[in-house]
């Protein structure tokens, strides 16, 4: 088989609709049974219709042939794009050889509504009345006739609130939650979907159910009308019939609404819905809706409107309960087996007006009742009035969604383990990576991990599913940003966060704590206003971060065009708020939970601007702005100075003396030689001191075992990994955990659960040990020399303890894995690698090869180490240990 091309994606989705860009980047995966194949050059061709681009010559765009290794994010490069119509395209490859590929199959995409002055329609709603704290949902509908068979039929439709769009009584699109979270004053997003299967020749019915969602319902703990009061729907049909006439249908003052059996349903505060005041029928043409309402018109919003690019919230996986028990009070209780965020579909029979409560929590206390003193003001209970039909009624909340593992209904009869599935929902990421090993708790751990990414990219990185928070704090999506992208393809994800991000920063250049802002800069002043800097260490900097690690993952360099001057505007505001290069002693969050020990802040902060200007440097040089690589490089220099000179003594020891100071020190590079040696080893001195044990937080956690491992400590950093008694990551695996805990002591065996005020048993951030264990154990990494995976660095390194790890990661080029085993003895390592077309790879092993298999070419033998490079294809190497 020769060279093939399959797998095509435009702005890092397949067939996306709705587009908002004039030039969309393209991608494709090349797969070939021969070695060491790439691609010498491509050619793109764009039509208007499938059978125009099966023709010599497609009438949108052809690129001819051009000589290039390009195959990810290659701009389109033809005529401007119109809005609301279909692109097909396709491309060939020429390889190593010059033989050309097939054409691939075609692949398309579409433009949304570029121009704010094609929104035809009139936002709608309804006016609440007043004291209506937790509304019910708004339902609009409106009827419509079609006398012509029609081509072609896309809606745009958006809110402000959340909202679910059906078309003659089916569901639009899958999406959830829809237009997702953004700072509603200053943008919202719009969703595109074909409809043409949906509509027929005759009378049609559009049918909506608008929330709260985070418009107007409860955000955080900063309550609710965080954005406005009243929800509102906007929402165009742009049909195109086969006679090539065309048509428009727009929300209006003809459509007409209602409230419906949703009494309220709250992000925060749960649903309660009553099944008696179902009205069949309400979303299909035929309706006799005598008591509806004229809607109420509103003027156009304040924030531009957007095409949504990153995946929509959807019902991702379905876990049926492991376990079932009638408790003594005569309710049930579900075991999932696992922590989730989402909701239950849960299927019931009863009388009418029967009420059904059913709760959620993440976890069981003592006396075998669900632990909810974590919630705070949440309120994870929904409730589910029947109708009472006499026959098998099926339930599941609509714009409300919970933490939990376990779920408690009172008031139904006769539950058994087939009554109910949890739903997992998130926004819809592709999955990416996958480490397996030969310790069962090493894979629990992983896939904590994995779960607390599933529980917490829900349009925004949230730090957590359950309580009344739900933020999308910036630290912890920074220290996560790169472990999320080997779990999952985030690309699309970060991209939209990074664009919540900058529309959250200050005029003076401050990045958010949380982004979306939500109010919380305001809250916080009132609440607690030493504590709450705006400009927080570490949480900040994610707006320098972020971009960054997007880069090196994808080879996005346009997310850093797009934010650069937002970056340098953050490092402009750094540099004036410090002194001398020392950030003062002012608030921020520390290295937040560390247990133990606790770090000074302004070494912190000081470390943290001595890492956002470096990184900005280092993406300054990648733009090819050489004098501002300069600038920031020379900053760099000077801030390290400054620290050294004002924390670091002569025999190593930094001001604070915890693991993090060490940590940041170094994983920053912030040390001279000399003294960088010195500070490894206070770093395994606090260690020691600490019995072994880890005592970092957010921050220093993510960079605690890429320091041991890249400072001669491997081994120290395995056996952190591998520890399971407090505290630790196993700590909490051997206790049942099946999430990342917010908390290293968020349950103890001595003291229990622990300070309920902030207790969550799903929270990403103490995982972001992932990156260390793709990049280390299964030595999976990008070269920051060719981004995005172009150029491969394969160095897993055996642990002890660990015979066998197995690693995959679904690179924009293709797959890339390793397969490492180690012998009993330790004296024999084997190594199978396998990476795709279009890529090359440096393989260091820990010493030299005894056998290899496949055209691997040795470049580079350096004590301990020796190299080899490969093309793409599949190589196995037999190497012996020292
Ligand atoms: C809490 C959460 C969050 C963290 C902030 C500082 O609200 O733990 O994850 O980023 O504090």
């Amino acid at each position: 088989m020769g060279i093939r091309v399959h797998h095509l994606k435009v702005e890092g989705r397949v067939n996306p609709l709705g587009l908002g860009t004039q030039r969309p980047r393209l991608s494709w995966i090349i797969v070939s049974d021969e070695p060491s194949q790439e691609q010498t050059a491509y050619q793109v061709q764009v039509a208007s219709t499938t059978e125009r681009l099966g023709s010599d010559r497609p009438d949108i765009w052809d690129s001819g042939v051009v000589p290039s290794r390009e195959s990810v994010l290659v701009p389109y490069g033809g005529p401007s794009l119109a809005s609301n119509t279909t692109y097909h395209w396709r491309v060939r490859v020429q390889d190593r050889q010059g033989r050309f590929s097939d054409w691939s199959e075609s692949a398309c995409w579409s433009m949304g509504l570029l121009t704010s002055d094609e929104w035809q329609g009139q936002w709608i709603g309804r006016e609440l009345e007043a004291g209506e704290v937790l509304p019910a949902p708004t339902y609009l509908r409106k009827e419509f006739h079609l006398d012509r068979p029609v081509r072609r039929a896309y809606v745009y439709a958006t809110a402000l609130g959340v909202y679910e769009l059906r078309l003659n009584g089916d569901r639009v699109g899958d999406g959830r939650f829809a237009p997702g979270w953004t700072d509603y004053a200053k943008r919202v997003q719009y969703q595109t979907y074909e409809v043409t299967h949906l509509l027929k020749k005759g009378d049609n019915a559009f049918g909506t159910i608008l929330g709260t969602g985070w418009y107007a319902g409860h955000v955080g703990m900063m309550g609710r009308h965080i954005y406005g009061t009243i929800p509102r729907f906007l929402m165009q049909l742009m049909l195109e019939f086969e006679d090539g006439t065309e048509q428009i249908i727009t929300t209006d003052d003809t459509w007409t609404m209602s409230t419906g059996p949703l009494i309220y349903s709250d992000i925060i505060k749960g649903e309660r819905y009553d099944a008696r005041l179902e009205e069949p029928g309400w979303d299909r043409p035929g309706f006799a809706s005598i008591a509806w309402q004229p809607v109420t018109c509103y003027p156009p919003c304040q924030g531009i409107l957007t095409a949504q690019e990153d995946e929509p919230i959807r019902v991702m996986e379905m876990l049926h309960p492991v376990k079932m028990w009638r408790t003594e009070r005569g309710t049930f209780i579900f075991d999932l087996g696992q922590n989730i965020a989402g909701w239950v579909r849960i299927r019931l029979r009863g009388e009418a007006g029967q009420t059904v409560m059913i709760e959620h929590a993440e976890m069981l206390d003592a006396d075998g009742t669900l632990y909810t003193a974590n919630l705070r003001k949440a309120v994870q209970k929904d409730i589910y009035i029947l109708r009472g039909s006499g026959k098998d009624e099926v339930y599941e909340p609509r714009f409300t969604y919970h933490g939990f593992r376990y779920v408690e209904v009172e008031g139904a009869d006769d539950l058994d383990e087939h009554s109910l599935v949890g739903c997992a929902a998130y926004s819809a990421m592709a999955p990416a990576g996958l480490i397996e090993t030969s310790d069962e708790r090493v894979n629990r751990l992983y896939h904590n991990i994995v779960w607390g990414q599933k529980g917490n990219f829900f349009s925004v990185p949230t730090d957590c599913p359950q309580r009344d928070e739900r933020l999308g704090w910036t630290g912890d999506a920074q220290v996560f940003a790169r472990t999320a992208s080997y779990n999952m393809n985030v690309a699309a994800f970060f991209r939209k966060y990074m664009i919540d991000i900058t529309d959250a920063q200050r005029e003076d250049g401050a990045f958010p704590d949380t982004a979306p802002d939500a109010g919380w800069s305001e809250f916080k002043k009132i609440s607690s206003a030493k504590w709450f800097a705006p400009d927080n260490a570490g949480w900040g900097d994610a707006g320098v971060i972020i971009p960054w690690t997007m880069y090196l993952m994808y080879g996005d360099r346009r997310i850093l065009e797009d934010h650069y001057e937002a970056m340098k505007r953050w490092v402009e505001y750094l540099k004036r708020n410090s002194d001398g290069w020392i950030r003062p002693d002012y608030a921020n969050h520390a290295d937040w939970l560390s247990i133990g020990e606790e770090t000074p802040k302004d070494v912190l902060a000081t470390q943290y601007f001595a890492y956002s200007v470096s990184l900005l440097a280092r993406i300054a040089e990648a733009l090819g702005r050489m004098d501002d690589a300069a600038t920031y490089r020379q900053l760099f220099e000077a801030i390290n100075a400054a620290f050294v000179d004002r924390y670091v003594s002569e025999d190593g020891t930094i001001t604070g003396d915890t693991q993090t100071v060490y940590v940041l020190a170094l994983s920053f590079r912030m040390l001279p030689q000399h003294l960088a040696e010195k500070a490894v080893h206070k770093l395994l001195k606090r260690i020691e001191a600490n019995n072994w044990h880890l005592s970092t937080g957010f921050l220093g956690v993510s960079c605690l075992l890429p320091v041991l491992s890249d400072h001669g400590h491997h081994d120290l950093a395995c056996r952190l990994l591998l520890t399971d008694t407090f505290p630790s990551w196993l700590y909490s695996v051997k206790h049942g955990a099946t999430t990342i805990w917010e908390r290293w002591d968020g349950w103890t065996e001595e003291r229990g659960f622990q300070t309920p005020s902030m207790n969550s048993f799903n929270h990403y951030s103490l995982g972001s040990v992932g990156e260390w264990m793709y990049r280390y154990l299964a030595g999976i990494e990008p070269d920051p020399a060719s981004p995005g995976f172009r150029r491969i660095r394969i160095a897993p390194r055996p642990c002890p303890g660990l015979p066998e790890v197995r690693g995959s990661y679904h690179s924009e080029y293709g797959l890339i894995s390793t397969h490492l085993r180690c012998d009993e003895g330790r004296r024999e390592l084997t190594l199978q690698v396998a990476i795709p077309v279009n890529t090359t790879a440096i393989v260091s092993l820990p010493g030299e090869a005894r056998e290899v298999s496949g055209d691997a070419a040795a470049v580079g033998l350096t004590p301990g180490e020796r190299t080899y490079e490969i093309g793409s294809g599949t190589y196995g190497f037999v190497c012996k240990l020292g």
